[in-house]
């Protein structure tokens, strides 16, 4: 420190950055020259390049750091005016937030879009190029993900103070490529470059302790209470990340905080000193690998130990922080469930009811009692998914020896847990089996689920039929016994990103006839209702759509040797690849329609073009091999003549949030085709509908309430109900039958198995048709004809142009419902029960300009 800002002394004029002048200049204002000013200086000052030899990325860099400048002027500020009022404090934990490209967006919401554009151009710059440039921080796999970080957009937007959470993986989601047919996958080096909107602190720190065993002892002194010392195996440090998430039109950036591993010192001092140089830099390597890399599974268990680790790692650095902060504002934890409300994004972060405890009663000397009624106010519980495997589990051993503490802590609450069961219902053995934290039965499992319904006061779904089938299946026993825990939040998306930033066109027709209020108050999207009988708006819809449709061909043409025709249908179906989202029922469909196309060419049906995005699990072979049916039929089709014009298919690699922005716009239609009581919710479903895009769906997942909304004329469905498809399970499901029962089902599933699509091999797609026609699990069989007769019904509709573009703009008409605002502004309500802030932009004070007074001998 110089002797300019010496602790306790005033600022010095040239010191002072603009805002606390209110003088605009290139480190905060919003016009075009302050801000070409400002990539000149980030460009010269802070990555030392010479406009002359700078390079794209150089530009995009400088110009995220001016944006990041205007971020953290409002940033200042939030952290102030939160830690002035002590506000209840939202804590959204989760292993995955998957953010997205931010620079576009953080555009958006400080409204500088087209401000930027146009100093970019003065400057010789395009800016479309530079956000090109960026890459996807890839911190997440899909839907839950990608459900964190709309969150993150509608909390700011609605000035709630709040946190994310998660952690700071180096490697996110592998960059998925496609070789002779075959997804292969590549490593995610997002951080190579750096990212110029993490900010590292270090001196937020908190060390993690693994493995080793616990002792317990009498205290010496006083009642003689149990202590009981968990003695580690290993140390792990972890520090802060942080990236500020601004909201759309509010001063408020809130902050995402993700944590990284380190060794606890730079050295293991005592094995250098023995000579063994090599022993103490693994130990380091070893405790950074915590972080290094994301498990690409989704929906799928995997029961490695560093995914427990990961867990343990990020949920303690959180409680830890939370408690730091606590205790800055208050002398003791009492009042702790106050301050926070923490909400558990999927049972990964689950380990915190036991975390939360263990610090309060080990560390902080509190009684069980009172923090367990600490813990019990403080959590709430999301589930994001149906299917039993996907219900987090450890094994016992393994759980045991990675959290020795957290074992006994379980075990203490599950005794406790048990003896409120048997109160609630005496005698009932069964019941107390099934609702115990430990599964007994075979191997011995902690079952997180559980443990996460025990430790919350509010246990959730993300779409109506979920909760309901939460309530009626996965947690049947406990919502018998706390129904009053248990509520709906229906997913939602934030308008900002899908609709604003990824289809301006769009946008710009929706502002010229309803004004722009919808992007925060989307309800009023209903004002287009009577604009969908105007042929002239109808003929500008059109438009808007034929330009989106040309802009993913160019994007598609850029990773694939494909030109696709945008005179075509577009019939779209991205998310991750799984047997339950059945894509290869889509497939299917394909098949069939190439048939009918080959034996009548005169068939008249809407020309198409199907585009498949997604990823497969590395280890989920039967996914993997759906990728490769899609390329199969794609090539096929794709080298047929007489196909020209008619049908064509596309596997568009590397489905993610960046790309994403192009697909969803240039949609016609949206493939939404699970298996009834599959799909927790769905949120590419909404994407789709807010971008026009028609569906084809079943009743499952968030679908259902689409279709409440866009009306029944509005909406394609196929496919059984879940009662149907649970009274077909009943009675026994053979897929063979339905095989052999229609005709038209066996012809295309004889061309996938006798080689057609594979030069003769009849090989490689055998594990896949032995599935469907011995077990087909998600009953693709039984849909076959459902959903083959709807798309005939989609291809009639889109042949009448003027009633498909009507159905369209109603479409986006009624999404107002699943915008993230609506669900956020739910939880506020009826979960966290917390109230806005506002955040003035405001000078600082001279007050705001004194040091610390500590601050000279402190740091
Ligand atoms: C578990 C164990 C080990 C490694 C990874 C995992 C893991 C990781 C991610 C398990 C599940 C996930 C992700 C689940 C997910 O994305 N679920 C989706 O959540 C969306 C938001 O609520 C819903 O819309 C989707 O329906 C649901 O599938």
């Amino acid at each position: 420190m110089n002797d300019k800002t010496k602790a306790g002394g005033g600022v010095s004029d040239e010191l002072n950055p603009g805002f606390l002048t209110g003088r605009e200049d290139r480190r905060t204002g919003l016009g075009v020259d302050a801000l070409k000013r400002a990539l000149l200086d980030k460009l010269v000052y802070v990555q030392a390049r010479f406009p002359q030899v700078a390079t794209r990325h150089d530009c995009f860099v400088a110009l995220a750091q001016a944006v990041r400048d205007r971020l953290l002027q409002r940033w200042v500020q939030t952290a102030r005016t939160y830690r002035d009022r002590g506000s209840r404090t939202v804590c959204y934990m989760s292993a995955e937030f998957l953010i997205g490209p931010q620079l576009g967006n953080n555009l958006i919401n400080l409204g500088i879009y087209d401000t930027t554009r146009q100093a970019m151009k003065e400057l010789g710059l395009d800016l479309e190029v530079l956000l090109d440039q960026e890459q996807e921080p890839g911190l997440g796999n899909g839907g839950l993900g990608r459900l964190a970080a709309c969150y993150l957009d509608s909390l700011a937007t609605l000035e709630i103070p709040a946190i994310g959470y998660g952690i700071r993986y180096e490697f996110g989601i592998f960059t998925q490529a496609i070789r002779d047919g075959w997804q292969v996958e590549l490593t995610d080096k997002w951080l190579r470059a750096g990212s110029p909107w993490l900010i590292h602190r270090p001196n937020i720190a908190f060390e993690i302790k693994l493995g080793g065993h616990t002792e317990h002892h009498y205290e010496a002194l006083g009642n003689r209470r149990l202590r009981v010392q968990w003695v580690p195996g290993k140390l792990v440090r972890g520090t802060a990340w942080d990236m500020p998430v601004l909201g759309f039109g509010v001063n408020t950036p809130n902050r995402l905080r993700l944590w990284s591993a380190e060794a606890p010192e730079s050295f293991d001092f005592a094995a250098f000193n023995a000579g063994n140089y090599f022993q103490a830099v693994d130990a380091q390597i070893c405790s950074e690998t915590i972080t290094k890399v994301l498990y690409p599974n989704d929906e799928t268990e995997a029961g490695q130990q560093l995914r427990l680790e990961q867990q343990y790692f990020f949920v303690s650095c959180s409680l830890q922080d939370m408690i730091r902060l606590q205790l800055q504002r208050e002398q003791n934890l009492d009042h702790f469930d106050e301050k926070f409300v923490v909400q558990l994004n999927d049972t990964h972060p689950s380990i915190a009811v036991a975390e939360l405890m263990r610090l309060l009663v080990d560390e902080y000397g509190m009684e069980w009692d009172q923090a367990w009624s600490i813990t019990r106010r403080t959590f709430a519980y999301t589930n994001h998914t149906l299917l039993p495997e996907a219900l987090e589990k450890w094994r016992l051993d393994l759980f045991r020896r990675v959290l020795p503490r957290h074992y006994e802590i379980i075990c203490e609450i599950n005794e406790r847990f048990l003896d409120e069961v048997r109160i609630h219902f005496p005698f009932d053995h069964d019941r107390l089996r099934r609702m115990s934290l430990i599964d007994e039965d075979g191997a011995r499992y902690v079952r997180m689920a559980h443990l996460a319904v025990v430790g919350s006061f509010a246990v959730n779904g993300v779409a109506a039929l979920h909760s309901e089938l939460l309530k009626s299946d996965v947690l049947r026993d406990f919502h018998e016994m706390w129904p009053e825990k248990f509520s709906n939040k229906t997913n939602g998306v934030t308008p900002r990103r899908f609709v604003l930033l990824a289809n301006p066109a769009m946008s710009g027709l929706i502002d010229e006839v309803i004004g722009k209020g919808w992007v925060t108050d989307m309800p009023r999207l209903r004002e287009l209702e009577r604009h969908a009988d105007d042929a002239a708006f109808r003929a500008e819809w059109r438009r808007v759509k034929a330009s989106n449709k040309l802009r993913l061909m160019r994007e598609i043409g850029r990773s694939t040797v494909v030109d696709i025709d945008p005179e075509t249908m577009f019939d779209v179906q991205v998310k991750r690849i799984h047997e339950y989202k059945r894509q290869h029922l889509n497939l299917l469909h394909i098949v069939s329609l190439y048939k009918r196309l080959k034996d009548d060419p005169n068939l008249d049906v809407a020309p198409r073009t199907v585009i498949f995005g997604g990823k497969a699990a590395p280890g989920y072979a039967m996914a993997k091999l759906m990728i490769r049916l899609i390329t199969a039929v794609a090539d096929l089709i794709g080298r047929d003549p007489a196909m020209r014009g008619k049908l064509q298919v596309v596997f568009y690699p590397n489905y993610n949030v960046k790309n994403a922005h192009a697909i969803f716009p240039a949609a016609d239609l949206s493939e939404q085709i699970s298996l009834a009581g599959k799909e927790a919710s769905g949120t590419g479903n909404m994407k789709f509908q807010m971008n026009g895009a028609l569906t084809i769906g079943t009743l499952d997942g968030a679908n259902v309430e689409i279709r409440e909304q866009v009306g029944e004329e509005n909406f394609f469905l196929f496919g059984m109900d879940v009662p149907q498809v649970k009274e077909l399970r009943r009675t026994g499901y053979r897929p063979r039958a339905w095989y052999e029962a229609n005709p038209h089902l066996r012809e295309v599933i004889d061309l996938i198995a006798g080689g057609f699509f594979t030069r003769g091999d009849r090989d490689i797609f055998r594990p896949l048709v032995d599935n469907l026609l011995n077990h087909d699990e998600y009953m693709l069989l039984a849909d076959f004809q459902s959903y083959i007769d709807c798309q005939e019904r989609v291809s009639t509709s889109y042949l009448d142009s003027e009633r498909w573009t009507r159905m369209s703009i109603l479409n986006v008409a009624r999404s107002g419902f699943f915008s993230s605002d609506r669900a956020i502004r739910e939880y506020c309500e009826q979960i966290w029960k917390v109230q806005p802030v506002r955040i003035e932009l405001s000078e600082l004070t001279g007050e705001d300009l004194v040091f610390r007074r500590a601050i000279a001998q402190a740091d």
